[in-house]
């Protein structure tokens, strides 16, 4: 029997009844100030070893951005932004490393230089995608998204938002099994703003238990992302106290990874959930 709480990737073991938090890496251009390749990797790692500071128990490190209509990056493009920062964590921390990418190629070498997950928004459905994640022992994070993110936000339709998103869920995970990677070394996520509107995205979030029925662990991110705007009528940079909202409402909720830009203010907010949920069944 599959302990449901537990997370293998590579060579870690996260318990996940504590909620853990996953902070945002970004290696592309618009994140980092024009000072070359060296520059965007020192800035990249810097800002890893901060977050890792702050609490951070994984760290996603990504080298394309997946925002709606975002220019898609080339293999060698992608390669020479993560693979650089990921070589570099490595010998300086000890959190698992996630690789945030649907290439195959992207996902060996950067569990090769290091990294413990793979984190990919297609949910293995590149040729190859799947050999790739079964190929070490690297954890996976396999996303729902409808459409690409080029087209994801275009005219996003479902009947049962919840249910489509689960039946995508299982299919996927059981094609990963299938391909061999073990159950315990696989983590779900709705895919929040991937080709869903603010109702679709408000449903996943209050019917996450449904998903939860799957029996793995699920990541969520819902960090700045413009549903929140939508709701409080905020841009991006206003947007702390709704994401701080969202990751409490999904640990309650029973995520267990949230994936986050905030990791200090995350971390402290998860502690209350913790406090209450896990520590504070003694009665
Ligand atoms: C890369 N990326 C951006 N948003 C994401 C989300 O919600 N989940 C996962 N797994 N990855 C994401």
């Amino acid at each position: 029997m599959q302990n449901a709480h537990q997370f293998i990737c590579g060579k870690y073991q996260l318990d996940l009844r504590r909620p853990h938090v996953m902070g945002i890496v970004n290696v592309t251009p618009d994140s980092f100030s024009d000072g070359g390749r060296y520059a965007s990797t020192q800035l990249a790692v810097t800002h890893a070893l901060q977050l890792v500071a702050e609490g951070a128990d994984i760290l996603d490190i990504g080298g394309e951005s997946t925002r709606p209509n975002a220019t898609p990056v080339s293999l060698d493009e992608e390669l020479s932004r993560v693979i650089p920062v990921i070589e570099q964590l490595a010998r300086e921390v000890d959190v698992p490393l996630s690789i945030d990418t649907y290439k195959p190629q992207v996902m060996r070498e950067a569990v090769n230089a290091g990294a413990a997950i793979i984190n990919d928004i297609w949910g293995l459905q590149q040729p190859g995608a799947l050999e790739a994640a079964a190929a070490g022992n690297a954890g996976v994070c396999i996303m729902h998204m409808q459409g690409t993110p080029q087209t994801m936000q275009q005219e996003p339709v479902y009947q049962d938002v919840v249910q489509e998103v689960k039946v995508f869920l299982q299919e996927r995970m059981q094609a990963a099994e299938a391909a061999g990677v073990a159950m315990e070394r696989i983590v779900l996520d709705p895919g929040f703003g991937f080709g869903k509107r603010t109702v679709h995205n408000v449903a996943l979030l209050n019917h996450l238990p449904e998903i939860l029925a799957l029996g793995r662990p699920l990541l969520v991110g819902l960090s700045r992302k413009s549903v929140l705007g939508q709701i409080i009528g905020s841009d991006v940079h206003q947007r702390l106290h709704a994401s701080l909202a969202a990751s409490v409402i999904s640990a309650m909720k029973g995520g267990r990874i949230v994936r986050v830009h905030d990791v200090k203010a995350t971390v402290d907010a998860l502690k209350v959930v913790d406090a209450v949920v896990n520590v504070g069944i003694d009665r």
